[in-house]
Order: C-alpha cells, then structure tokens, then sequence
C-alpha cells in the first residue's frame, strides 16, 4: 500500500490535516487505533477560535459549526462571590469564539471523509514507524490479522500524548517539558440548559468550576478535583451538590440538574516535546503538547498545528519548496508556548493549590481584582482567550 501522507491517528488533529490534503489533491491515508464510535465517544473540548473555524471552512466542512455553533463575545470570572465579565469581543478588536464541541467537529470531518471516499484504517494495532530518518518511511500496522506495510512520503504524527509516534523519535533528538498539577477536572455532560449565556469559570475556597455547555439544551460542566479522585465515588447528586457550592446565589438559584449522559476525569499537565519535526515524521497536536483545558487551547492548538503542517505538505509538493517543512517545528513552538503559558497562568489563577496556603491565596484575589479592573490586563486575558495570531493565514486551497 503506498500514499503520499500516512497520518497515524483519527483525531481532529488527523482528521483535518486529511481533509485540508485533500483539497490540495495531496494523497493521504489515516491508520487510527480506534473504531470511529469510539472516536466520537470521546467528550473533550468545547470552544473554537476564529483560526481553527478558518481551517474548517479551508477544508470545507466549517458549515454546521457556523449554522449551529454558539459564537461567544464574552466570558465571566466568579470569585469572592461576584461575577465580572470580560468583554473578549471589545477587547480584542472584535473578535470572539465559537462554542462547538470537538465531538461535533469530529464527526464534520469524519462524514467528510467519508463521503470524499478516503481512506482510514481504523481498528489497526500495533502500529510501528520505519525509516523517519530516511526517504522511504513507512508505518507498519496489524489489521483483520494480517501485518501491513503503508509506504509514504512523509508520516503525520496525530496520534495524541499516548500515541506512538512521538515515542518514535530517539530520546537523544527530543528534548520534553512538563508540569503535572495536583487536580484533575471532573467533567459531566448533560442534556440541561445552560445556567447561563456565557462561560463561568470560578475560582472558590473549594476550588475551581467551570459552567459551559455544548448548545441551548445541552450543558458541559467541570469541578477541580484531587489527583486521586476516582469518578465512580462522584454520584450525580454528589456532583450538582458540589456545584451548587461552588456558583453564586443567582447562578446556582438558574442551575438546572439532571442525569450525566457522560461523567469523566481527566488529569491536568502542562507538556511539550520539541522539535515537533524528526526527519520525516511530523508530529502534530497532543502528540507533541498538551495544555490544561482551562484556557480552551488544547483542540486550537492541534488545529494550528495542522495549518502550519497543510503549508509544508503543500510547498513541498506544489512549489517543491522545502521552506515549509524546514520551519514547520519553529512555527507551531511559537505559537505552543505562547498557549501553554496562557494556559498554565490561567490554571495557577483559577484554581485551588493548598501547598501555597493562605499567601497564595491572597496573591490570587489580588491578582483578580486587579484582573477585571485593569483594561490592560483584560485585555491580554482577551486576546489570548480568542487566539494569538498564527503569523500567516493557511495557504488558499485555490
Ligand atoms: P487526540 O488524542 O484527540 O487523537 C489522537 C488519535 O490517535 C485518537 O483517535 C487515538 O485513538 C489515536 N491513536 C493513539 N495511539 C495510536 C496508535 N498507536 N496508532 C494509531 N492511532 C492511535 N481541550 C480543550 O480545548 N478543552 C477541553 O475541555 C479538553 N478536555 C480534554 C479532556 C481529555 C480527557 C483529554 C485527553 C483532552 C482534552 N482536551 C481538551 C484536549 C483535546 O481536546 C485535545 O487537544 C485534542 O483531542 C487534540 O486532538 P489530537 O491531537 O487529534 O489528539
Ligand atoms: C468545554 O466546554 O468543554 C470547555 C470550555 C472551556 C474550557 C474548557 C472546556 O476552558
């Protein structure tokens, strides 16, 4: 079997990267772990910025996003009790967010391809990648009980933080960065309405909260917990009782319960591995960084990644140029610092971290006050929270 671009992984991170090729008459082939319902099983992420819209209008599958997607001007922080709303969409020159679950962009891309006739090898185990730093690489992979040989151009790693590929790389090439924090966010999904219009994220002497949601009917919210929490101890009363402690009187009087259609933990870390390029095997997405989901940065970055990947793809094979894939790891780490920082600042005012103790927690009120008094630091709030530029629009598809 041979294509041009083997992508190891189904994610949006793939998903995408394989529909942008396409439109580019780029040959490509995802082998992906997973069946595709498992795939879309998967409740992530919830809100888009403008660049990855972009992307998903570059790859033409952006149309149910803008029918049906929330756009969002604004967000509101909750501490000592009161709620402030930052203004992003004055704030940040008129833009704003689109909130959209990475579920619903998953299946977009998905029936996508589908309906372009192009290929994903799902349910392929054992995946191995041979001869990256070679001209000839190729991705090796079981499949219905016969051994595969996928021969490429070059392997796009999509394949997320536990993926193969960036395990791939010799541990001498990568250098990799990262914080571990001492909670994990307890998410439940639940076909309720939103108690309120736009996003709040609370900060609270029991911990953090976020109420988001998914559309007018369908809520999405999350609780700081302890490393060690376990979700099978989290009753769906426990959880909206938790909540209830956690929003002020006008919030938690709007709060409407009702039965979790999908209850899970998912841990915090800060991660990069750098370079994101090794010969010829890219990697793209959480295979490459992870971010705290408190700045809604994870999916926009793998979406970033994937642009500044479509560049490189694309001058290689249209202009022959190597100028794309030559820059592509320093490109995406500009942006991915950028964002982690964002992220990690946003984490370590948010939340609860008892080993900085009373002190801590001043700095941290002080630190709100100031926040949404100040239009100067408003304003950074605002401008990363919509999405840093990316230093170069997604080369036209035309
Ligand atoms: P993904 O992990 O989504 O996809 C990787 C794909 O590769 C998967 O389909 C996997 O099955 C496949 N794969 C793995 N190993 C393979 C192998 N050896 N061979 C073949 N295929 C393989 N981001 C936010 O912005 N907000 C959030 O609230 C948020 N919540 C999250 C909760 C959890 C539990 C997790 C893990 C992440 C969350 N994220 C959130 C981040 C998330 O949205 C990611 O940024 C996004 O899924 C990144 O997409 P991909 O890079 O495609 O990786
Ligand atoms: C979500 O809706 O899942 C969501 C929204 C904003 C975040 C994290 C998660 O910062």
């Amino acid at each position: 079997m041979r294509t041009q671009v083997a992508i190891v992984g189904a994610g949006p991170a793939g998903l995408l990267l394989g529909q942008l090729l396409h439109t580019a008459g780029i040959d490509n082939v995802i082998v992906e772990r997973q069946n595709s319902a498992y795939v879309l099983g998967r409740i992530r992420a919830g809100v888009l910025e403008q660049t990855t819209l972009d992307l998903l209008d570059a790859a033409g599958v952006g149309h149910r996003a803008h029918a049906e997607g929330l756009p969002h001007d604004g967000i509101e922080l909750l501490f000592e009790g009161r709620r402030h709303r930052i203004d992003l969409h004055a704030l940040s020159g008129g833009k704003r967010v689109m909130v959209y679950g990475q579920t619903e962009v998953t299946r977009d891309l998905m029936e996508a391809r589908e309906a372009a006739g192009l290929l994903t090898l799902y349910e392929s185990s054992d995946v191995s990648l041979h001869g990256i730093d070679g001209t000839r690489p190729e991705v090796h992979f079981s499949r219905n009980g016969k051994r595969e040989v996928l021969q490429c151009d070059f392997i796009a790693g999509c394949d997320g933080y536990h993926g193969i590929s960036r395990q791939s790389v010799p541990e001498a090439a990568l250098r990799t960065f990262e914080r571990v924090y001492p909670f994990g966010w307890l998410g439940v999904l639940t076909d309720t309405p939103p108690v309120c219009d736009e996003l709040i994220y609370a900060n609270t002497p029991r911990g953090f909260a976020l109420c988001s949601m998914r559309s007018k009917t369908r809520s999405r919210y999350y609780l700081q917990v302890p490393s060690e929490a376990k979700v099978d101890d989290w009753s769906d009363d426990a959880f909206w009782s938790e909540l209830r402690l956690r929003l002020d009187p006008e919030a938690r009087e709007r709060l409407v319960t009702g039965p979790s259609i999908e209850k899970s933990i998912a841990p915090l870390r800060s991660f990069v591995a750098e370079p994101m390029r090794f010969g010829r095997l890219f990697l793209a997405g959480d295979a490459a960084h992870i971010v705290p989901p408190t700045g809604a940065k994870g999916l926009n970055l793998a979406a970033s990644d994937v642009g500044f990947l479509f560049d490189a793809f694309t001058d290689h094979y249209r202009e022959t140029s190597a100028a794309g894939i030559d820059h592509y790891s320093q490109r995406c780490l500009k942006r991915v610092w950028r964002a982690e920082r964002f992220s990690w600042w946003f984490t370590s005012l948010m939340h609860r971290f008892p080993e900085t103790g009373a002190f801590g927690q001043k700095i941290q009120e002080a630190e709100l006050g100031y926040l949404v008094e100040s239009r100067a630091a408003s304003t950074s709030l605002a401008e990363n929270y919509v999405g840093l530029p990316t230093g170069g629009p997604v080369r036209s598809t035309g």
